[in-house]
């Protein structure tokens, strides 16, 4: 008899929590907060933002409680917090404090959108969008990991404390934390992806960079490949001893732990709440009011990046019609998704090319009464996306480069009917735990548009016993499995490198 492992969950993650933090103060910092404050004609209400980090990190710190420091962005939010800037959430039902940092029009355009999204982000993707390294955003990136590391050190104020930084907007914060305070745990996790040496290389300040992220007891990527780009990139570039069987780091005297963890969703949550009445009248509604009836739909959900091969899909959609005509009328493709970095050149680029895409495809294939690509580029309430993924077919996940991509693990999570196929690409981490997706290259359109004709024409067994398997590892790979590993791993990987060795 197969005995599967029991499955994590809230209570199991509150419990290990409690185990392995002890007396210690679990501190998140992040760039963007989990709860957006809204002051509309003198009434505050509250948002959600789009985005893998709030959805993955948001249940640890409802389990574990402590203290979540993030830049304060909404145009309400000095009105919800108190004078330390702290505010306790969710509001609903409040279980751990969010403390706000402040940061100038001119600190956010060089940290955020300077240096963090026109530097790192395309350095570490491969996308093709050529970097931009400007001093001055660089100068304002070090200004700001300064001023988040003051405010983490003031919440801690001497007492025991593991601090767990997201992501590469606070590269610098580890060792600004470790210098000040060389008790206290650090963990990082990095959400995107971690390039080659060749590549990295090209940034002008690739050793501050790695020597802020050597502040940490412990580093976490998605999947073994960004760790070892990683390892090669500091042996590489620094005079650090890297041992690539342990996956450590030891530099300056102290040791990093680095570690991939495929990071998921809340598979339970999503499973029940795709089950809500909301759900289906919901459904009822997009379906009149989208014209959708009897239609095969396919979906996408994107934050619309340059990076999650937009373009590449609807070309690829495109085709399938010019090559498959029988569908004319019979399939309608939604892209629905929120718009992203709108200052940014590039984000530009891409949103004026979509429309062109979208003018020429639809101009070609549609006709009075079908249009066969439908955009929704908004902001969509969850109860919107869960109908949108109940009723799609099929969901494409085209990514040129994506840490992990949660989109694909919320269709399999939201399909409790069990059917529906994914089509997914091979430069996602997902697509090293989602094998039972059709996997294929955004570059080939010609492949890519034969898949889309292998969703469309999937019997229901097949599309079933795949749908079934993926649900499986969602459901065992969750969310709270990521944070468990993660958070054993800080704990006890950073007592056991901090034991004094001989020699050291
Ligand atoms: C980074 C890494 C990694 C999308 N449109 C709307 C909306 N979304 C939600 C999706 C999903 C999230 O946004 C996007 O998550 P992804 O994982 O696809 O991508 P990134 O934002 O690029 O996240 C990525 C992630 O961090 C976690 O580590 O997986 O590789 O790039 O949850 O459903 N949500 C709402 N309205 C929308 O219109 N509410």
């Amino acid at each position: 008899m197969i005995t599967k492992a029991p499955v994590w969950d809230k209570e199991a993650l509150k419990r290990l929590a409690q185990r392995e933090l002890g007396d210690f103060k679990l501190v998140i910092v992040s760039n963007r907060q989990p709860y957006i404050h809204e002051l509309i004609e003198g009434k505050l209400s509250y948002a959600v933002p789009s985005g893998g980090l709030t959805t993955a990190l948001d249940p640890l710190m409802q389990e574990c409680g402590g203290t979540w420091i993030a830049y304060g962005g909404g145009k309400g939010d000095w009105a919800a917090v108190d004078e330390k800037n702290r505010i306790m959430v969710p509001p609903d039902d409040p279980a751990y404090t969010l403390r706000l940092v402040w940061l100038t029009e001119e600190q956010e355009q060089g940290y955020y959108y300077g240096f963090s999204n026109e530097g790192l982000w395309p350095l570490c993707h491969n996308a093709y969008t050529e970097p931009v390294f400007d001093t001055k955003a660089w100068e304002t990136y070090k200004d700001v990991n300064q001023d988040f590391a003051n405010q983490v050190l003031d919440e801690i104020d001497g007492r025991p404390a593991a601090v767990f930084t997201q992501d590469y907007h606070l590269a610098l914060l580890p060792r600004l934390i470790r210098n000040a305070e060389p008790d206290i745990i650090t963990g990082q996790f990095w959400h995107i992806p971690w390039p080659s040496p060749e590549i990295f290389r090209i940034c002008p300040w690739q050793e501050e960079l790695l020597d802020g992220m050597l502040g940490n007891d412990l580093m976490g990527f998605h999947i073994g490949d960004h760790c070892n780009n990683f390892l090669s990139t500091v042996a590489r570039c620094l005079d650090a001893q890297t041992d690539q069987e342990y996956n450590l780091v030891k530099y300056r005297g102290d040791s990093t732990l680095v570690r991939p963890f495929p990071i998921s969703v809340d598979f339970e949550q999503i499973n029940q709440d795709a089950q809500s009445r909301y759900v289906t009248e919901e459904m009822d509604r997009l379906t009149d009011e989208l014209d959708l009836g009897g239609m095969i739909m396919g979906l996408g959900i994107d934050r619309i990046d340059y990076t999650k091969g937009i373009p590449h899909r609807l070309r690829a959609f495109g085709r399938f019609l010019g090559k498959y005509p029988e569908y004319l009328g019979k399939v309608v493709f939604i892209q629905a998704g929120v718009m992203s970095r709108t200052g940014i050149d590039a984000y530009q680029l891409l949103s004026d090319q979509i429309d062109q895409l979208l003018d020429d495809i639809n101009s070609r294939f549609g006709y009075a009464g079908w249009k066969p690509i439908i955009y929704l580029p908004n902001d969509l309430p969850n109860v919107t996306l869960m109908a949108l993924r109940r009723m799609a077919r099929f969901c494409v996940v085209s990514s040129l480069h994506d840490g992990m991509n949660l989109v694909a693990k919320e269709y399999a999570a939201s399909r409790f009917d069990e059917d529906g196929v994914l089509i997914l690409s091979p430069f996602t981490g997902s697509a090293l735990e989602l094998t039972d997706a059709l996997i294929v290259n955004p570059y080939a359109t010609e492949q890519f548009a034969d898949a889309i004709c292998d969703a469309v024409e999937m019997p229901l067994e097949s599309r079933r016993a795949r749908m079934i398997n993926m649900r499986s590892i969602v459901r065992e790979n969750n969310i709270y499995k990521w944070a468990a590993r993660m958070l054993v791993d800080l704990m006890q990987g950073s007592r056991r490198s901090r034991r004094p060795m001989a020699g050291r």
